[in-house]
C-alpha cells in the first residue's frame, strides 16, 4: 500500500507557496510512490500556474496527484499517514482531531521557508507539541547544507538540463515554440522575473548601451511596471508577444510559462533574474548566473538572508566580486554602475554557477529527505 500524504497549501501571495507545494507533491508521487492529496485554498491562483487544472472542481487528478479545494473544516476528511503543512498554514482543528484518532498517529511536518542563514541547521528537525491533541509536529527547514532539509530537485532534473543545454536543436525548438525564432542571433539572453524593482531601469540602460546584443525575456508579472516605465509606456500595453527595442537590447514579453517551460527558459539563458523561493532554487539548478530579488520583509530582515546566501556561495564557489555587489544593487542598495561590469563577467560567473550547482547536487533532495525521515518515524 502506498503511503498516503495530505499536503496543505494556503496561498498567501504570489506563486511561491503553490510552486513549492505542487512541486513537492508531484515528486513524492512520481519518485516515492506516495498517494498525495494536495489541499489548496485558492484554485484560481493554482490554475494560473497549472494549465490543466479546473478551478471549479472540488476534487481532481492532476499529474499523478489528487488536488482538492481546501475551503472548510474538513470534518469528513480521513488523514493519511504523512501530513505536510506548507509554510505554517494552520490546519483545521477538526482535521487535527481526526489525526489524533489515527493509530498510529500520522507523521506531521511543517515545511518552512528557505534560508541560507546558519540558524537553519539548529532549527531543522525541532518539534512542537499541539496543545489540543498532544500530537508532535516536526519543523522541516529547506537549506543548502547536509544538516538542513535540502532543496527540491527531481531525480532526472540535472540530466534533462544537461541534455537541453548541449542540444542546439532542442533550444531552437524551444525558442520557436515561444515565437522567438530569432533568439539565436543575440549574443546573450537574460530572463527577468522580479517584484517591482527600481534597479531594472539601470540594468536595461546598460543592456541597451552594451556592445553585445541582448534578448531580454520577461514573463508576465510584477516586473512589467518597471519595464514599461523604462520604455515610456503603460504596463497594460505590455502583453504576450510585445517587443521593445532600444540600442542593443530587444525585450520580449512572454506569457506566464508552465513549470517545465520556465525551467527550459532558465536553462537557455545566460543570466536569470529570479525572486522569492522556488524560481530562486530553479535558477541554481539551471547552473547559470543568477540575480536574486529576495522577498522583501519588514525592517530589512531579508537583507540578512541575502547576505547569508551570497556568503555561502562565495565561500564555496568563489564568484567574481562583482556578483555580490550586483545582488545588493538588485535589492535596493546603492550600485547603479555595477551592470556593465557584471555583464563583462558573465563567462566567469557561468563557470562558478555550474560549480555551485554541482556542489548542491551532492546533497540529498528535499523529497528524499522527507521520505527517509518518514521511514525512520514509522519503523
Ligand atoms: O512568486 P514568488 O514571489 O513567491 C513567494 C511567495 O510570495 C511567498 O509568499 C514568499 O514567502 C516566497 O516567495 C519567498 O516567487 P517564487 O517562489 O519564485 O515562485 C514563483 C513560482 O512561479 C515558481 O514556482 C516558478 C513559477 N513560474 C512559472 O511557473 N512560470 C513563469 O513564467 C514564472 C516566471 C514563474
Amino acid at each position: 500500500m502506498p503511503v498516503r500524504c495530505d499536503l496543505f497549501c494556503a496561498v498567501i501571495d504570489n506563486y511561491g507557496d503553490l510552486g513549492v507545494c505542487w512541486r513537492l507533491a508531484r515528486q513524492l508521487a512520481a519518485e516515492h510512490d506516495v498517494a498525495v492529496t494536495l489541499w489548496v485554498d485558492d484554485l484560481a491562483s493554482f490554475a494560473h500556474m497549472a494549465p490543466g487544472l479546473d478551478a471549479a472542481a472540488r476534487t481532481q487528478r492532476l499529474g499523478g496527484i489528487t488536488v482538492r479545494h481546501w475551503d472548510g473544516d474538513m470534518a469528513e476528511a480521513v488523514p493519511g499517514e504523512l501530513i505536510i503543512e506548507g509554510f505554517g498554514c494552520p490546519l483545521p482543528a477538526r482535521f487535527v482531531a481526526a489525526m489524533a484518532r489515527c493509530q498510529p498517529a500520522p507523521v506531521w511536518l511543517n515545511l518552512d521557508y528557505l534560508s541560507a542563514e546558519d540558524w537553519v541547521e539548529g532549527c531543522h528537525g525541532l518539534v512542537s507539541i499541539d496543545q489540543a491533541t498532544g500530537l508532535v509536529r516536526h519543523f522541516w527547514f529547506p537549506g543548502f547544507t547536509a544538516a538542513t532539509g535540502g532543496l527540491l530537485r527531481e531525480a532526472g532534473l540535472l540530466a534533462a538540463r544537461d541534455a537541453f543545454q548541449a542540444d542546439r536543436s532542442a533550444q531552437a525548438a524551444f525558442w520557436q515554440g515561444l515565437g522567438i525564432a530569432e533568439a539565436d542571433a543575440f549574443s546573450r539572453k537574460i530572463s527577468l522575473f522580479s517584484y517591482e524593482n527600481a534597479a531594472i531601469e539601470a540594468l536595461l540602460d546598460a543592456l541597451a548601451e552594451s556592445e553585445s546584443s541582448t534578448l531580454l525575456l520577461v514573463p508576465a508579472g510584477r516586473a512589467l511596471a518597471d519595464v514599461a516605465r523604462w520604455a515610456g509606456t503603460r504596463a497594460a500595453t505590455l502583453t504576450h508577444g510585445t517587443r521593445l527595442a532600444r540600442g542593443r537590447l530587444r525585450v520580449v514579453i512572454l506569457p506566464f510559462l508552465s513549470h517545465d517551460d520556465y525551467d527550459r527558459l532558465l536553462w537557455a539563458c545566460d543570466l536569470n533574474a529570479v525572486r522569492g523561493e522556488d524560481s530562486f532554487v530553479r535558477a541554481q539548478w539551471a547552473a547559470r548566473p543568477l540575480l536574486w530579488h529576495i522577498y522583501p520583509q519588514d525592517e530589512g530582515a531579508h537583507l540578512a538572508k541575502l547576505d547569508a546566501f551570497v556568503g555561502r556561495v562565495n565561500a564555496a564557489a568563489g564568484q567574481p566580486a562583482i556578483w555580490a555587489t550586483a545582488q545588493q544593487a538588485w535589492n535596493g542598495l546603492p550600485g547603479r554602475e555595477v551592470w556593465p561590469a557584471l555583464l563583462a563577467e558573465l563567462p566567469r560567473l557561468a563557470v562558478a554557477a555550474r560549480d555551485w550547482s554541482a556542489r548542491l547536487a551532492t546533497q540529498p533532495d528535499l523529497a528524499t529527505g522527507v521520505m527517509r525521515f518518514y521511514a525512520s518515524r514509522v519503523e
